[in-house]
């Protein structure tokens, strides 16, 4: 088998992977067990290099965006766009090892919009601090194209003070403490009880990227919060999917 290529964002961190919308192929593909290279693109070139390869663009809002991940399969010829259309994708080319159990791609599909609502009122702390550890040209672009997003300046995304501290309180509070009830509301250590599914995956990405892109102190909070279970769920994910 050749191996797969999955499109990833460079940053200047060791080992180069952070983002999430990357690390959740990432996740599915070491736990299929699949073999695959890496192709790390600054932020900036995504576009050309997308084009370059004959990827198609992604939806945002309503316009056409190049975005990352994307996956290059030369066992059968497909380059699929997004993170979500390439688990399904996985899944279904290589079933062995399913991170969708039978009938359950509705509800993680919904899964994953109720993660990303509650991450939305503390997106823009977390984009500074991913803004903070691209190189250079990168950052530039992707400042530029954040601003536009969200009709700000990068100075008044998440200011110290009141701000950030609504951030906080949203990161600590909704977010975590949603993903605590999900978590408890069944026995066992995934959200599906004992069976590791793609919602675990898409959980576990964010909090990658949290750990990647936020300061020690900011990720000691985190991980220190509801007595170390997010740090420990995120250890125990990634050694789900043989990333550890
Ligand atoms: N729904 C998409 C979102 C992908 C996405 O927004 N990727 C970001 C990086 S995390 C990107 O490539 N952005 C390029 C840009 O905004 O120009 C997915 O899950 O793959």
């Amino acid at each position: 088998m050749l191996p797969l290529v999955l499109y990833d964002i460079l940053s200047k961190l060791p080992g180069n992977s952070w983002s999430a919308n990357p690390a959740k192929p990432r996740f599915v593909l070491s736990y299929k067990k699949l073999p695959f290279d890496t192709v790390f693109v600054e932020y900036c070139d995504i576009a050309p290099k997308m084009k370059e390869i004959g990827a198609s663009p992604n939806k945002r809002d309503g316009s056409v965006v190049y975005t990352l991940p994307v996956l290059s399969d030369p066992n059968t010829g497909a380059l699929i766009t997004d993170s979500w259309a390439i688990a399904v994708y996985l899944d279904e080319t290589y079933p062995e090892n399913p991170v969708f159990p039978e009938g359950s791609r509705g509800l993680i599909r919904s899964f994953e919009s109720a993660v990303d609502a509650l991450l939305r009122a503390f997106l823009e702390f977390s984009l500074l601090r991913s803004s903070q550890i691209l190189n250079e040209r990168g950052q530039k672009f992707f400042i530029n194209v954040r601003e536009a997003f969200f009709g700000e300046k990068v100075d008044e995304w998440s200011p110290e003070g009141q701000k950030r501290d609504a951030q906080w309180e949203a990161l600590e509070q909704k977010y975590y403490g949603s993903a605590k009830i999900w978590y408890e509301e069944i026995e066992g250590k995934w959200v599906m009880g004992d069976t590791f599914s793609y919602a675990d995956i898409i959980f576990a990405a964010k909090s990658f990227w949290l750990k990647k892109v936020c300061w020690d102190d900011e990720w000691k909070r985190i991980a220190s919060l509801h007595d170390g279970r997010w740090k420990k769920l995120l250890a125990e994910a990634e050694k789900e999917c043989n990333l550890v």
